[in-house]
């Protein structure tokens, strides 16, 4: 995603987080943040140059298939398995569960470790983050978005969401922000206890978040798009409901990892 969707899916987080992951939250962020999750959950796309072996935890690649296997798909380019936003969501929440033993801190950054994990679960929920090896996840698939020329990978990222909030919102983040948390609390209510449940006492379940991920890029985000498609109304208002319901999910799980995490 870019700077939008993950600041839309930190704040549907941070305005769940239990009375103890939310005083955990505060102790890590750094100050500059005013306590705000949302305005830090891009800076793992900003330190990805100073971090030379950051990238590759940002998504993962499937070999053109419709599924998702760990042992095959989470790795990168030398082969390494766990490097892939999976593995490195499973490697965050491992160092901040040490928040409350007395190595932890002396061990971790945890403040990154925060960050890193606000991030990649955000990213994990961007379908095209969970694409095909051969055109790298949508992003050498040239299309128009309307009139511009865009990568496929980049109308996922940005341009559905900042349509939306343009033609729908008034140009207003934060009330695209409520619409979302309105679904969660209404149309989604009965679902919410499913996306929040991790399969064997897990505390956090990448897995089945990648699989899902390549379903819908899949079904939605590469269905009916060749190179150079114009992507307008057809593909926005179909597309729409499917990244609102991916955000959505983005947000309540960061926050029940959150909340698992830190007791
Ligand atoms: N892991 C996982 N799903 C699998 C296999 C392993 O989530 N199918 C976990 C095991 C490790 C973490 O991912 O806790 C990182 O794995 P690695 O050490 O291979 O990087
Ligand atoms: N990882 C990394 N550099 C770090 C932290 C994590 O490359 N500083 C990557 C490598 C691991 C993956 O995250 O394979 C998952 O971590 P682990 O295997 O420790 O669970
Ligand atoms: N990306 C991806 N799958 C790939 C390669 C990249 O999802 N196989 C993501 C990472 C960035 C975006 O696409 O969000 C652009 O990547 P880059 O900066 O490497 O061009
Ligand atoms: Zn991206
Ligand atoms: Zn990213």
């Amino acid at each position: 995603w870019g700077t939008e969707g993950h600041s839309i899916i930190c704040r549907i987080a941070q305005s769940r987080l239990s009375e103890a992951a939310a005083d955990a939250v505060k102790q890590l962020l750094p100050k500059w943040a005013e306590n705000d999750l949302g305005s830090v959950c891009s800076w793992a796309d900003q330190v990805k140059f100073r971090y030379r072996w950051s990238p590759a935890l940002h998504f993962l690649d499937t070999p053109d298939t419709c599924t998702y296997q760990y042992k095959r798909d989470c790795k990168d380019e030398d082969g390494e398995i766990g490097r892939c936003v999976a593995g490195a969501i499973n490697n965050y929440t491992s160092q901040l569960l040490s928040y409350n033993s007395a190595s932890g801190e002396a061990e971790y950054n945890l403040t990154e470790a925060l960050l890193f994990l606000s991030h990649f679960m955000g990213d994990i929920h961007q379908p095209l983050h969970v694409g095909f090896a051969s055109d790298k996840g949508g992003n050498t698939i040239d299309v128009r978005w309307y009139t511009r020329k865009e990568v496929l990978h980049h109308v996922w990222d940005s341009n559905i969401i900042e349509t939306a909030e343009e033609r729908f919102y008034d140009s207003n983040v934060d009330a695209m922000v409520d619409a979302i948390q309105q679904n969660i609390s209404t149309e989604w209510a009965d679902q919410v206890k499913r996306w929040e449940s991790c399969s064997l006492n897990r505390t956090a379940c990448p897995d089945i978040f990648a699989y899902e991920g390549i379903k819908m890029a899949c079904d939605w985000a590469y269905k009916g798009v060749k190179e150079e498609s114009v992507l307008e109304d057809d593909y926005f208002l179909s597309r729409l409901p499917i990244v609102n319901w991916r955000l959505a999910q983005g947000g309540v799980r960061l926050a029940v990892t959150l909340n698992r995490i830190f007791g």
